[in-house]
């Protein structure tokens, strides 16, 4: 099937989530598919992976000026969106190429124009973005592109990008710095034209642009071919050097040779990636839609990033990294692009020492990782993460001192990489000294009470944040029981250079600790309370508690949120312990769980749905699976998703969800996993697919399986 989605026609209202769902990318930068035209107010961006800056109390990553600014006048009237409606309006992305294509046309007294573009952010060379642009009409006229930099960058808070120069000449070439460190930040840009035309240089406002003049012919387009290259002082010595290094590069191959190593990479990104999904186009194009997102964002490129939880598509959510990463998205690179897992694991260890700063802070032993993780593991998360919709004060919220589970998450993503491709050299590359402070951040914060036996962890947040600050939340406390575990396997196993009285110790500490700690248990209906005193809140309806809602955008957790003081959670908290630790309980206690919990969550983070689907597999249930697939695949291609948490604008795509879309597809209704060292699947397709068939690597070797209703095959790619 062709990887290609499309929006027709034109809604000047829709440029947000437009820009979200025809986003490009490359690791490196996200472009969002925003038309060429766009100023700031429509929030066009070039954001950029890794360079974060702070002004004031904001620190986010760093968007670049808009060097795709274009647009066109013809007999000296200006055909650009969303001033002038349009005869015609398709947007289009070929998600197989990480292509952005759009086509637009007018009519005029004199006949018609037609404006078609193509760009992309090039896999082949990260620091390169090329765009096509296209304009023809069916009449003789003279006609002008005006194209260049806009450096009216759109960015959620402050400028972060001062003291720029620029030189407007046949190569417009900017620089400035980041405001809080000085990080030189450089872009280029130029054209390639048809001889027959005028090139000059203008100005309009903050835009540097050339305007190519020419004459229309009826029947043939005039074309230009832009080429953009940046890079900064972060990655490169002189990024003066080296982004003009790319422009020239890029100039010599010329754009379709430039075109054809990018889509190359691409060709050989879906050859292990791909997944088939019978019977179900709708489901098919969603799931590898959502496939195309994780893949453009990511960090192939580098050694020191992974993937912020709004990918690349703008400053939503600091640009930081959550627990998204490991829990949701992880999967599917250790599957498929185990390098890339790696690099993605690599980061957490190397944030290492932010993680153990950050425990130390807290007065904890260990690694508390960060909750929204920057550059070098610095905590970006605020201590009023919400705006009152009410007072428009920021509300004290407590995301990022008490959600403990995090460290927790970072292990577990190791544990799965290992688990699945056997590469245990990065347990001498500090993995295993980070399993091991992760557990002892966790024995840093168990509290014994002396009437108890058991050992508690108190003053938490679980992945329901509706709740805050409060006691043995289940998925927290069995996460940590996780981690003692895997600490106290590693030591036994004789990673980490410590000596032998310092091993055995930590390995009693461990274990004590896993044997001890609270798991709270089925109540006599066979619910798992999610911490102590859940039962004894209000148990209102979800419909009941949304009337009470006084504003759309009110944040319903906190101090005096409406769910705050009642059963109804924000996502999944005991289903996605039940995911993980399945095998711990029985299939009567997992469907209760499923059923009691499904009707009291909001769903409010597009995170929830992957797990209910997943567990809904598990329980044999592919029926009940199913919407919540699709909602998880299609969180980019609907607008769905909440867009504020109070006045705080979280808009963006979703990885998480697309990953989890994966899992399901992979984990849940082909039911992969690996038994007594052997893969198999438990085939749990629900009715409206037929077959799935994917690609998988396992310990370093690559299987073609196919799954259908009642047989599956595995085999072995030579
Ligand atoms: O990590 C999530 C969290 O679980 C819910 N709020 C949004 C975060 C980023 O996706």
């Amino acid at each position: 099937m062709d990887k290609i989605i499309y929006d027709n026609g034109y809604d000047r209202k829709a440029y947000a989530a437009l820009g979200n769902r025809f986003l490009i990318g490359n690791g490196l930068v996200g472009i969002r598919g925003t038309l060429e035209e766009y100023t700031a107010d429509l929030l066009p961006a070039i954001n950029l992976a890794g360079v974060y800056d702070k002004v004031e109390n904001f620190r986010e990553p760093v968007n670049l000026p808009n060097a795709l600014y274009s647009y066109i006048k013809v007999d000296g009237n200006n055909y650009r969106l969303p001033d002038l409606k349009p005869a015609s309006h398709k947007i289009s992305l070929d998600y197989g190429h990480g292509i952005f294509m759009r086509s637009s046309s007018w009519t005029c007294p004199r006949g018609n124009i037609c404006l078609e573009t193509r760009r992309i952010a090039s896999m082949d060379d990260v620091n390169l973005i090329v765009m096509e642009l296209k304009v023809s009409a069916d009449f003789h006229a003279e006609a002008e592109i005006y194209t260049g930099i806009d450096t009216d960058i759109w960015d959620l808070n402050g400028r972060h990008l001062e003291d720029f120069s620029i030189i407007n000449e046949d190569i417009i070439h900017y620089e400035a710095r980041t405001h809080e460190e000085g990080i030189r930040v450089v872009m280029d840009e130029t054209i390639e034209a048809a001889s027959d035309c005028e090139i000059t240089s203008v100005r309009e406002d903050g835009r540097y642009l050339h305007r190519i003049s020419f004459i229309t012919r009826p029947g043939e387009a005039f074309r230009i071919v832009k080429y953009i290259s940046f890079d900064t002082s972060k990655t490169a010595a002189d990024p003066v050097c080296s982004s003009a290094d790319v422009l020239k590069r890029s100039i010599t191959l010329g754009y379709e040779e430039v075109m054809d190593r990018h889509m190359s990479v691409w060709d050989r990104l879906w050859d292990n990636a791909d997944v088939e999904i019978k019977g179900n186009d709708e489901a098919n194009t969603a799931l590898n839609y959502s496939l195309y997102h994780l893949m453009s964002i990511a960090p192939r490129h580098a050694d020191n990033l992974s993937i912020p939880a709004r990918g690349l598509s703008g400053q939503t959510y600091r640009g930081a990294v959550f627990w998204d990463t490991e829990m949701f998205m992880l999967d599917f690179f250790i599957f498929t692009e185990p390098d890339t897992a790696r690099k993605l694991i690599k980061y957490r260890i190397d944030t290492l020492p932010g993680a153990m700063k950050k425990a130390a802070h807290y007065g904890y032993k260990g690694a508390f990782y960060a909750w929204e993780s920057q550059e070098g593991g610095f905590d970006a998360c605020s201590d009023y993460n919400v705006i009152d919709v009410f007072t428009g004060r920021p509300m004290r919220t407590y995301f990022k001192d008490k959600q403990v589970h995090i460290s927790a998450a970072i292990v577990y993503g190791l544990c799965r990489y290992l688990d699945w491709t056997g590469d245990m050299s990065l347990l001498d590359d500090g993995g295993a000294e980070m399993i091991m402070q992760c557990a002892l951040f966790y024995l840093s914060i168990l509290v014994k009470s002396i009437f108890n036996d058991y050992y508690e962890i108190r003053d938490v947040i679980g992945p329901d944040e509706y709740h805050e600050r409060v006691n043995n939340n289940v998925y927290t406390n069995r996460m940590a029981k996780y981690v003692f575990e895997k600490a106290a396997k590693i030591l036994r196993e004789g990673y980490l250079d410590i000596s032998d009285s310092e091993r055995d110790s930590l390995i009693e500490g461990f274990e004590d600790g896993a044997k001890h700690i609270l798991i709270k248990k089925p109540d006599e209906n066979g619910i798992i309370p999610q911490f102590d005193g859940y039962e004894q809140l209000e148990d209102a309806s979800l419909a009941d508690v949304r009337s009470r809602l006084l504003n759309d955008k009110e944040y319903w957790g906190g101090a005096y949120g409406v769910a705050s003081d009642t059963r109804i959670i924000k996502q999944a908290d005991v289903v996605t312990m039940l995911n993980l630790f399945a095998d711990d309980y029985s299939l009567d206690t997992i469907s209760r769980n499923w059923s009691y919990y499904e009707p009291r969550t909001e769903h409010g983070s597009s995170l929830s749905a992957g797990m209910y689907s997943l567990l809904a597999c598990k329980i044999g249930n592919p029926g009940m699976a199913w919407p919540f697939f699709l909602k998880s695949a299609r969180a980019d291609l609907s607008e769905k998703g909440k867009e504020w948490a109070g006045l705080l604008y979280i808009g963006g795509t979703h990885p998480a969800a697309a990953g989890a879309a994966y899992m399901i597809a992979v984990e849940g209704f082909a039911g992969l996993s690996v038994k007594n060292g052997e893969l198999t699947c438990n085939p749990s397709l629900p009715k409206e697919i037929e077959e799935i068939s994917f690609k998988i690597f396992y310990k370093q070797q690559q299987y073609s399986i196919r799954v259908s209703h009642d047989s599956y095959s595995i085999d072995e790619i030579n």
